[in-house]
């Protein structure tokens, strides 16, 4: 019986049917899908703290309401991404727990400071940029509840990808020293946008068995070149440069090359120890901590109703 149940499954793969939340599927491929679901749906909640940390000092009512909204939406996004992920028989209780005690990752990105305004212009541009291109082929992603999720989420984030190109494009028609703020946000942010992507395809090792399954539908490096050939005229377009001085058009294969990612600077952040890391869990932990009388509060409350309706 076994064997028919995964023919049956192959053979839905094959076909490009959605798996579902009540069909049988691998243990493998539903263990897979939380680690991906469940690390997306924390990228999303930990990456609202950089950009929280200007929303009070936003330059006008203008880019403090959309920079208010953009983070808003990322908890949304956590959420959504939260409930796709307990369709595969996990509690939110317990993806909470691999994130506060470390055993869930986050995208390394979210470890960097963001020390001016142009960092807002840059992470919407670069890292929103880089969310979409990976989110974009994920919309054909196998797993029905998780393509649905990101199918609403690329539209989100092309509001915030735009939100952020056009900082950035206000600061480089700026006054020198604007212009110089963008250049040096776009210097501090290009590599760990590249780095977003995932080791390369010869070290990733999920990469192969995800591909099968069409939980992937391309691989890091393909859309890390996308990510840069889509940038790079984008960068020009506005007058700034992007920081890779062995960046080049490649006419033979239609893309840029580009110089070598420092993998070493990637794994140390992925290893906990990025220049934000420990406040980034910190503000995660305390945050979890200081809302216990809130959930608390919740659940004797909706007990209360539970109590008042019974008599
Ligand atoms: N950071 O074998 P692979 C956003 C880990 S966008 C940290 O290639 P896989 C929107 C990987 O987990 C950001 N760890 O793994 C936003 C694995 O370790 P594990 C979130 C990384 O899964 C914008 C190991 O390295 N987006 O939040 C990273 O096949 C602005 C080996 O790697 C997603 O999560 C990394 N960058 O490919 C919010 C998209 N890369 O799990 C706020 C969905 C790799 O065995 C502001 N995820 N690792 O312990 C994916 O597409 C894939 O999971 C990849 C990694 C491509 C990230």
């Amino acid at each position: 019986e076994l064997q028919q149940l995964e023919a049956a499954f192959d053979q839905k793969i094959v076909n490009d049917q959605k798996i579902e939340p009540k069909d049988w599927m691998p243990e493998k491929y539903r263990q897979t899908h939380i680690r991906q679901i469940s690390q997306h749906a924390h990228s999303e909640v930990v990456g609202m703290l950089p950009e929280g940390n200007w929303i009070t000092r936003a330059p006008s009512l203008r880019r403090k309401v959309a920079l208010l909204a953009k983070v808003q939406d990322e908890a949304g996004h956590g959420l959504y991404l939260y409930s796709a992920c307990e369709t595969l028989g996990i509690s939110r209780d317990e993806l909470y727990d691999q994130l506060h005690s470390g055993e869930a990752k986050y995208s390394s990105i979210f470890n960097y400071p963001t020390v001016t305004w142009a960092d807002m212009g840059a992470i919407g541009w670069l890292v929103d940029g880089a969310a979409i291109i990976n989110q974009v082929a994920l919309t054909n992603t196998s797993y029905g509840p998780y393509a649905r999720a990101m199918v609403r989420i690329c539209k989100e984030e092309s509001f915030h990808q735009r939100q952020g190109f056009e900082i950035m494009m206000t600061l480089a028609e700026g006054t020198p020293e604007q212009k110089a703020m963008a250049q040096d946000a776009l210097n501090r942010w290009w590599w760990p946008s590249l780095m977003m992507f995932g080791p390369t395809d010869a070290e990733s090792v999920h990469t192969a068995q995800s591909m099968k399954w069409k939980l992937k539908r391309k691989t890091n490096d393909e859309l890390r070149q996308q990510f840069i050939d889509q940038t790079v005229p984008q960068a020009h377009l506005i007058g700034l440069t992007i920081p890779d001085p062995d960046l080049k058009w490649n006419e033979a294969k239609g893309g840029y090359d580009f110089g070598p990612i420092n993998w070493d600077e990637f794994w140390q952040v992925v290893k906990g120890y990025g220049p934000c890391n420990k406040s980034r869990m910190d503000a995660r932990k305390g945050a979890w901590d200081e809302g216990k009388w809130v959930r608390d509060a919740a659940v004797a409350y909706a007990e209360k109703q539970e109590a008042n309706l019974e008599m």
